[in-house]
């Protein structure tokens, strides 16, 4: 029965930022075989999948998400052989490796744009998106990057302007064109032949602009200072219906591998977000659902909607994901409280669907404050509250000067935490109680428990307004979690008799409970197997 679930529903996806993972050689920044020397680590957290942020050779305009050659390792990460040989370890321990694939847009030092740019009459120049100016001489159209200003950049040589979504060194290609498809998934096809277990997707709802090049609407509610992404209704630039039979392609492509998984990176509302599993579920495995990434308010109530709702549109077959947090957004420890962070962590390792975990969140790792003269990020180019690089510090392995991320007397990219002498992976191992344990134990529970990764969910009403309260089940055996998402104890009543508490969120409690009368402590979670 069990074997119908493939590894990539039963799994948990761990995303590492290569940049700030572990740095081997001395140069202050991430790399492939600093991975490598953590495999021990993340086999014993219990993770299942690696995806690796872009790796790519990239002038790192945007860290990796602008690539120049999308079949060879950026120098700052390593080497092919690097790659190959982290590839081989990360399998020998069964493990998976996902790559991070940016088809919306190169870097403008690829040679594919450099010949595009060379002249009108460059048999690339289709490859991107190139316009005349308007009559006024200034940019075709109205269409806002995500980083801020005009999505068009004139290029005085030729006279015409080329399409950027993200930043002026991110020339969006023109995925209208059929050798652009042809070329990509020949990548694509040079990445799965070394062995790799799939894709996640950057933008991929983003690929295709509207023919006629309308003005996208703006929304009335964004003012100066707000987050630039968030400027427009991508209407004429976003989720176009051609888009899915690009995305259809490349599953094909794909599924012609074997058992793969292809994620898409797509931030839509929910109706939008499940067209992407396809109509025949032939699009994406899974789209990334940034609910609980996007939540205004951590409230049991909404975080019980957002479930529920995710749960109820899902068409049949296909399967939910849910994801806390990523290298684009604020860390769920500083969003919430590294408190009631523990609770949020008991949530996203026991819902039905799989798990992204982001590198860091399994100690209670935050934000990191990043003076002015050290950003790098161009979201935050504009205006620094908008950088993504407090989100993007180094990893904290133990307390050494360097974090243990690089040696000591090596300058880090990005500033350590302050606080990584007390929170690091070394110290949390050894704490029966710490942050690093409980995701640690809830990893193991949620492998050894099939109700918990492959078995049904059911929310349950309950009198407290501040708690989330669902029921897994599978053969027979029923486990109910109990999230208390408020810093006050709760009286709960549950409709059950008898239980055993299997872990709680602050690793205080275990062993049997009277479920129809209890109180759930503040901050507190419990996964309880259900006797009756
Ligand atoms: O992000 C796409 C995206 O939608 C982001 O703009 C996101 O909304 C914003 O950064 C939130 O702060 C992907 C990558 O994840 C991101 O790192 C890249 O910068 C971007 O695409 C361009 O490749």
């Amino acid at each position: 029965m069990e074997n119908v679930y493939s590894w990539w529903q039963q799994g948990v996806v761990y995303q590492i930022y290569p940049r700030s993972f572990m740095d081997s050689n001395g140069d202050g920044v991430g790399d492939l075989s600093g991975i490598r020397q953590r495999l021990d680590y993340l086999q014993w957290l219990g993770v299942d999948a690696l995806w690796l942020s872009p790796i790519y050779p990239s002038p790192m305009a945007d860290f990796g998400y602008d690539i120049a050659n999308y079949v060879d390792i950026e120098p700052v990460f390593g080497s092919l052989q690097d790659f190959d040989a982290l590839l081989h370890d990360v399998h020998q321990r069964h493990m998976k490796m996902i790559l991070d694939f940016v088809p919306n847009h190169t870097s403008d030092e690829h040679a594919w744009f450099v010949a595009s740019r060379a002249s009108r009459e460059s048999e690339k120049r289709d490859w991107y998106i190139w316009r005349d100016p308007a009559a006024d001489g200034g940019p075709p159209n109205n269409w806002t990057s995500f980083f801020g200003g005009s999505a068009w950049e004139f290029d005085a040589a030729s006279g015409q302007y080329y399409l950027h979504m993200f930043d002026v060194k991110q020339p969006d290609l023109n995925w209208r064109n059929p050798l652009v498809r042809q070329a990509m998934y020949d990548v694509m096809r040079f990445w799965l032949d070394r062995g790799v277990d799939g894709f996640r997707v950057d933008v991929i709802w983003m690929m295709i602009k509207d023919t006629q090049f309308r003005d996208n609407p703006e929304r009335p509610d964004w003012k100066p200072g707000d987050p630039p992404y968030a400027r427009q209704e991508g209407i004429y630039t976003e989720n176009q219906p051609e888009v899915h039979d690009v995305i259809r392609e490349m599953r094909s492509l794909v599924d012609s591998y074997g058992e793969k998984v292809f994620i898409g990176e797509i931030y839509l509302p929910l109706p939008q977000l499940m067209e992407y599993y396809g109509e025949m579920l032939d699009e994406v495995h899974l789209p990334f659902n940034f609910q609980f990434v996007q939540l205004a308010n951590w409230h049991a109530r909404d975080i019980r909607a957002s479930v529920d709702a995710y749960e109820t549109i899902l068409p049949e077959g296909a399967w939910p994901n849910w994801v806390l947090g990523n290298h684009d957004r604020s860390r769920i420890a500083t969003r919430i409280g590294r408190a009631q962070s523990r609770v949020a962590q008991m949530l996203l390792l026991t819902l039905r669907g799989t798990p992204t975990c982001y590198y860091g969140d399994e100690l209670g790792m935050e934000d990191v404050a990043v003076p002015p003269e050290l950003m790098h990020d161009p979201q935050g180019k504009d205006n620094p509250i908008h950088s993504r690089d407090p989100e993007r510090s180094p990893m904290q392995w133990n307390a050494d000067s360097g974090a243990g991320f690089c040696a000591d007397g090596v300058t880090p990219w990005l500033p350590l935490s302050e606080d990584y002498r007390h929170f690091n992976v070394e110290r949390e191992q050894q704490e029966e109680r710490s942050y690093l344990t409980l995701v640690q134990n809830l990893l193991t529970l949620r492998r050894q428990i099939p109700a918990l990764h492959v078995g049904s969910y059911a929310s349950i009403d309950v009198a407290s307004e501040e708690c989330f309260v669902y029921v897994r089940e599978h053969a027979g055996k029923r486990y109910v979690v109990a999230l208390n998402c408020s810093n006050a104890d709760q009286a709960l009543s549950l409709p059950f008799k008898e239980g055993t508490i299997m872990l709680s969120a602050s690793l205080e409690r275990t062993g049997p409970i009277a479920l129809e009368d209890f109180v759930l402590p503040a901050n507190d979670g419990y996964l309880i197997e259900i006797a009756d």
